[in-house]
């Protein structure tokens, strides 16, 4: 068996682990990710686009933003529309000055990955049969296997940042963890395409057809979501049947501007809400979704998993630069407090955005009731600036919470 030795073992080669690791390595602290799938596989996935402050501030300090900061566009309000009136929610006057950047997740991560092969980070790609072990001894460690070799992996800590479908969070026993999850009875049908944004900000549409959201990924490429059945599948939208429904979705005067074109990306994805408790067991911390994860109303997924990383980093960091050990039983409860709280906020945005009409008619009257109380939900918060303040303030983000 091949063996070697790290302090910080990290398990996925995402969004959160590259940027934990980017963190680590800028403070000395020596890391080795392990990754199931090929850099490019890793690439290849059309996600996130919104980041809040408090991510843009930690690529920043991961010394990783150049490209983001040229090419990345700051977003000072979002728009909601219902059933074609149009409320914008100006972020930066209703928090004091905080902002948005558009900037996709697949550049941030692009970013990340050449800057740790820049620094001559270890990442081992296509791995297979990863398995922490002894997670709750002082010396716990991975074994896996690449090119048909077993390999295990000496560590101080683990973290799993790999994903709902990981490892990670299958290693903490059934008994020591609980589940919470909230699955919705529609998906997203996305599509990306080399297309001018049709507006410049983003819009999150209600409508009686169901929900629309219009994002983008710079000056020239669009990213578009409607709300689909569960049983739709992804070949049964032609690019012209997506454009066609959309356009009914979208404000009027908005839709009017919109350019089409060949749909370079499209898939339809399912909406749950997820937490799992605790978020480390022994010298295991679960991050990102590994961990959790949020219906995309609130574009919450990529950034509540930046939070993770910022509060693991700096437990880390004490852990290493002055021997405080203590402070290691803080993180799942600081980075669960800022979880729930993104959880809350998009479960919130999705009751009141998305048409629930299937959902009702195995509910009847009470469905009914539930969607009458979401109707006029939103119509209070959009028309009341204390209302436009609370969206605003939670789609910005809430601050990092410090260690004590
Ligand atoms: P990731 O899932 O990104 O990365 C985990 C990595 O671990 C993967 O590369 C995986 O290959 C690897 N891995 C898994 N098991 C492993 C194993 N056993 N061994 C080694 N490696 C392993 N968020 C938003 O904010 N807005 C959005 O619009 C949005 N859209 C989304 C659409 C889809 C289809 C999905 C699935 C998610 C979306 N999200 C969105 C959420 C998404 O962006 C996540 O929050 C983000 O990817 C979290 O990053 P990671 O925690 O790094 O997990
Ligand atoms: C996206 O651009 O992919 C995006 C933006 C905001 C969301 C969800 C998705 O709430």
């Amino acid at each position: 068996m091949n063996t070697s030795k790290t302090q910080v073992a990290i398990i996925g080669a995402g969004p959160s682990g590259l940027l934990l690791g980017q963190l680590l390595a800028k403070h000395g602290i020596d890391n080795v990710i392990l990754e199931r799938v090929s850099g490019d596989y890793v690439l290849g996935r059309i996600r996130a686009g919104i980041l809040e402050q408090g991510f843009v501030d930690l690529v920043r300090e991961a010394g990783v933003a150049e490209r983001m900061d040229r090419e990345g566009h700051v977003h000072d309000g979002v728009e909601l529309s219902i059933n074609d009136k149009r409320y914008r929610i100006d972020l930066k006057e209703l928090t004091g000055g905080k902002t948005v950047m558009c900037y996709g997740q697949t550049e941030i991560t692009a970013d990340l990955m050449h800057a740790r092969k820049d620094a001559g980070l270890v990442t081992e790609y296509e791995v297979s049969d990863v398995q922490p072990h002894d997670v709750k001894s002082d010396n716990p460690y991975i074994t896996y296997t690449k090119n048909g070799e077993t390999h295990r992996l000496d560590c101080d800590y683990i973290a799993g940042c790999d994903g709902f479908h990981g490892v990670s969070r299958q290693t903490i026993p059934e008994t020591e963890r609980k589940e919470f999850e909230r699955v919705y009875p529609f998906g997203w049908l996305g599509l990306l395409a080399d297309t001018p944004p049709v507006h410049k900000e983003l819009i999150y549409a209600k409508t009686d057809r169901g929900f629309a959201l219009a994002s983008q990924r710079s000056d020239t490429r669009s990213r578009y979501y409607l709300q689909v059945p569960l049983t739709d599948k992804v070949e049964d939208w032609s690019d012209e049947r997506f454009w066609e429904e959309l356009k009914t979705r979208l404000p009027r005067d908005v839709a009017s501007d919109l350019i089409t074109g060949p749909s370079i990306e499209k898939s339809i994805a399912p909406l749950r809400s997820f937490v799992c408790e605790p978020m480390q067991y022994g010298r295991l911390f679960l991050v990102g979704d590994a961990a959790h994860i949020v219906p995309p109303t609130g574009a919450k997924g990529l950034n509540l998993a930046a939070s993770d990383v910022a509060t693991l980093y700096k437990i880390l960091q004490r852990v290493y630069k002055e021997g405080d050990t203590d402070c290691i039983g803080q993180y799942s409860e600081i980075a669960l407090r800022r979880v729930w709280n993104g959880e809350r906020f998009s479960w919130w945005m999705s009751n009141m955005l998305h048409n629930y009409d299937d959902e009702i008619q195995s509910n009847g009257v009470e469905g009914e009731t539930f969607k009458r109380f979401m109707e006029s939900e939103l119509d209070y918060y959009v028309n009341s600036e204390a209302g436009r303040r609370v969206i605003a303030e939670q789609y910005v983000g809430l601050p990092y919470e410090e260690l004590r």
